[in-house]
């Protein structure tokens, strides 16, 4: 008949949006993702949860890739806590980033001298590795994590880094090396919200910063307030704010003490990616990374994403 007509011309039609499976990892327990752009690909650098016990177990890193945010490739582990001769436990949140030809990727890890968390920094000429130490020693260490790297319009990069603090320094063009001293950021309860209950940490900043710009804004979108993790954010209109608190951009949920954030541009959409509990034996320390689709607002506010399955 012509309804079955219909229906047979109507799946013979490409599809115009699709929409990959959450969470996006189904084969291991990943978190703490990080995409990054590069010819005509999303690179997701990604931790490893590599057991379900009481606390973090993660001694690499990973990297997949897609060129559709449907199909992923599976590149391994191109950089591990060994891969750091300084380093004892803990592949931690990173983020890489492409500068004149060569990859960077900056991870927080254990250093074995001091026992504190410092930031390594490994370099590659593919994006999906082999990755090797770049310094023989960390970048910084100040025993706090989740560096986020930026490079502006003019060129200067920035790190920014921290918990329970909000760290950046101006990274030199070689991205190995920086200029003066790091500077710790005022959290301002303007700055980053108001935190109730815990009159040592006054602002809802906790971790995992995600520092870009868009148009002429500058996005810190962060986790907020431990250990029922929701994401925050806040603009500014220069890199070194002052920052503005702008308020949710995803509600607790999901599974996990823990989210965090990592946001791009692709093929004309933006996309969040986070991590939550959703595969089966999922949980604060088996987490998945996922990702939503979403538009800004016109105002370039970042709407209320919530997680989905699909
Ligand atoms: O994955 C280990 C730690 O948990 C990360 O460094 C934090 O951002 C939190 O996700």
């Amino acid at each position: 008949t012509w309804i079955v007509g219909l229906l047979c011309m109507l799946a013979l039609l490409p599809a115009t949006a699709a929409r990959a499976d959450n969470p996006i990892i189904q084969t291991i327990y990943t978190a703490d993702p990080a995409p990054l752009v590069h010819n005509g690909r999303v690179y997701l650098y990604t931790g490893h949860d590599e057991d379900g016990s009481t606390w973090f177990t993660m001694n690499e890193w990973r990297v997949w890739s897609s060129a559709d945010m449907v199909n992923w490739t599976d590149h391994g582990s191109p950089l591990s806590v060994s891969s750091f001769s300084w380093a004892k436990s803990d592949a931690w949140a990173g983020q890489a980033i492409y500068r004149n030809g060569k990859f960077y990727w900056y991870v927080p890890t254990t250093s074995r001298a001091s026992g504190r968390m410092a930031i390594g920094v490994a370099v590659s000429d593919s994006p999906t590795g082999p990755f090797k130490d770049a310094l023989g020693r960390p970048l910084v260490e100040n025993g706090e994590i989740d560096p986020t790297v930026f490079i502006d319009d003019n060129g200067q990069a920035y790190l920014y880094w921290g918990n329970p603090n909000l760290w950046y320094v101006k990274l030199n063009s070689d991205m190995i090396s920086y200029s003066g001293s790091p500077t710790k950021v005022n959290l301002t309860t303007a700055g980053f919200g108001t935190r109730t209950g815990d009159a040592s940490r006054p602002t809802l900043y906790e971790e995992g910063p995600w520092v870009y710009k868009r148009g002429s804004l500058y996005y810190n979108v962060f986790a907020a307030k431990c250990c029922s993790e929701f994401i925050a954010y806040s603009t500014a209109t220069s890199p070194t704010g002052p920052w503005t608190y702008r308020g949710t951009v995803m509600p607790t949920q999901g599974g996990s003490f823990t989210n965090h954030p990592g946001i791009v541009d692709f093929n004309g959409g933006s996309y969040f990616f986070y991590h939550n509990g959703a595969l089966p034996g999922g949980g604060g320390f088996t987490r998945s990374v996922a990702v939503e689709k979403f538009s800004y607002n016109a105002d370039g506010t970042i709407p209320t994403i919530n997680m989905t399955t699909t």
